[in-house]
C-alpha cells in the first residue's frame, strides 16, 4: 500500500492553497511523510507568514526560504536538512516563473532577459536542487517535478514557458539516467490546466481550461489533490520501477487529436 511513513519530504513551490504543491504537500502528509516546507522570501516577509499559516496542520518539521536564484540558500537547505534529517528521501519541484509580458502575444518578441530568468528559474533549478539534495539521498530517493503539455505542442500564450518545460523534461531524463544507480528515481507530472497564482500570467487560461472541460475523455480538468495523489505514488515503493517518465494527469486531454 501507499506508505511515505518515514520518509523525509522537501516540498517547494508553495504560494498559496491555490498552489499545486499545496496539494502534494497534503497527500504526501497523509502518507506519513514527514515534511519540509519552503517559501519564497521577500522584503516584509509576507510570503513566510502566509505559507507558515496554510500549513501547520501538516506539522513541517522544517520551514526554510527557497529563491532558486540565491546559491547561498541552497547550500544553507542542504546543511539544514543534514543536521535535522540527516537524509533526504523525497524532493518536490514545483516551481516556475516566466514575466508576464512574455506569456502574451509574439513569441518572436521574448526578450534575452525573459528568456534567461525563465529558464533559469524553472529548468535550471530542477538541476540545482537535485544536484544539490544527491549526497543526502544516500538510501535512494525521488525527485518529481511539474511540467506542462506546452513543452510538447504548442499552446497559445504560453510561448517561453514551453521551452522551459521542455528543456525540464529533458533534464528529467538526463537526470534520472544519472542517479538512477544511486536509485534515485526522477520524473515529471505533466497536469492540466489549473487555476494558481503562476497559470493566471498565462494569458487565456480561463479559455484553456473551458477547452479542456469541453474535449479530455474525463471531460474536466484536475485538480491540485489529484496532481498530489499521483506524485505521492511516484514517490512511494509502489513506483519503484518508474523513473524519467512523463506521467500526464490531465483528465486524458493529452490523446487528443481534436
Ligand atoms: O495549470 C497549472 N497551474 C499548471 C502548473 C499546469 C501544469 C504545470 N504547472 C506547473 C507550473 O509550471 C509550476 O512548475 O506547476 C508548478 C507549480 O505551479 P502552480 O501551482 O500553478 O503555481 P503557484 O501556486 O504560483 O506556485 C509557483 C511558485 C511561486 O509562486 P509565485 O506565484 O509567487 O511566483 O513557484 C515559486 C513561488 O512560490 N517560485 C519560486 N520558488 C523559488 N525560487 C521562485 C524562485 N525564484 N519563483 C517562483
Amino acid at each position: 500500500m501507499l506508505d511515505l511513513t518515514g520518509k523525509t519530504a522537501l516540498v517547494t513551490g508553495i504560494a498559496n492553497n491555490r498552489s499545486i504543491a499545496w496539494g502534494i504537500a497534503q497527500q504526501l502528509h497523509k502518507a506519513g511523510a514527514n515534511l519540509g516546507i519552503t517559501y519564497l522570501p521577500d522584503d516584509r516577509g509576507r510570503m513566510e507568514k502566509k505559507v507558515a499559516e496554510l500549513v501547520e496542520p501538516l506539522n513541517p518539521s522544517l520551514f526554510v526560504p527557497c529563491d532558486v536564484q540565491n546559491e547561498a540558500q541552497i547550500q544553507s537547505i542542504v546543511e539544514t536538512i543534514g543536521d535535522k534529517w540527516g537524509k533526504l528521501d523525497i524532493l518536490i519541484h514545483c516551481l516556475a516563473f516566466a514575466s508576464k509580458e512574455d506569456l502574451t502575444g509574439g513569441f518572436s518578441d521574448t526578450s534575452r532577459s525573459g528568456f534567461t530568468q525563465a529558464l533559469e528559474i524553472s529548468t535550471y533549478s530542477l538541476i540545482q536542487l537535485s544536484g544539490a539534495v544527491k549526497p543526502l539521498m544516500m538510501e535512494g530517493g525521488s525527485i518529481v517535478t511539474l511540467t506542462y503539455l506546452g513543452g510538447v505542442r504548442v499552446v497559445p500564450n504560453y510561448n517561453i514557458m514551453g521551452i522551459a518545460k521542455a528543456g525540464l523534461e529533458m533534464s528529467v531524463r538526463y537526470l534520472a539516467a544519472e542517479l538512477g544507480p544511486q536509485n534515485i528515481r526522477v520524473n515529471a507530472i505533466s497536469a492540466g490546466p489549473i487555476r494558481t497564482l503562476a497559470s493566471s500570467a498565462v494569458g487565456g487560461i480561463l479559455d484553456m481550461i473551458h477547452h479542456v472541460e469541453e474535449v479530455a475523455p474525463l471531460r474536466r480538468t484536475v485538480t491540485q489533490l489529484e496532481v498530489g495523489n499521483a506524485a505521492a505514488f511516484l514517490c512511494s515503493n509502489l513506483a519503484s520501477g518508474i523513473t524519467g517518465q512523463i506521467l500526464y494527469v490531465d483528465a486524458g486531454y493529452e490523446i487528443m487529436g481534436m
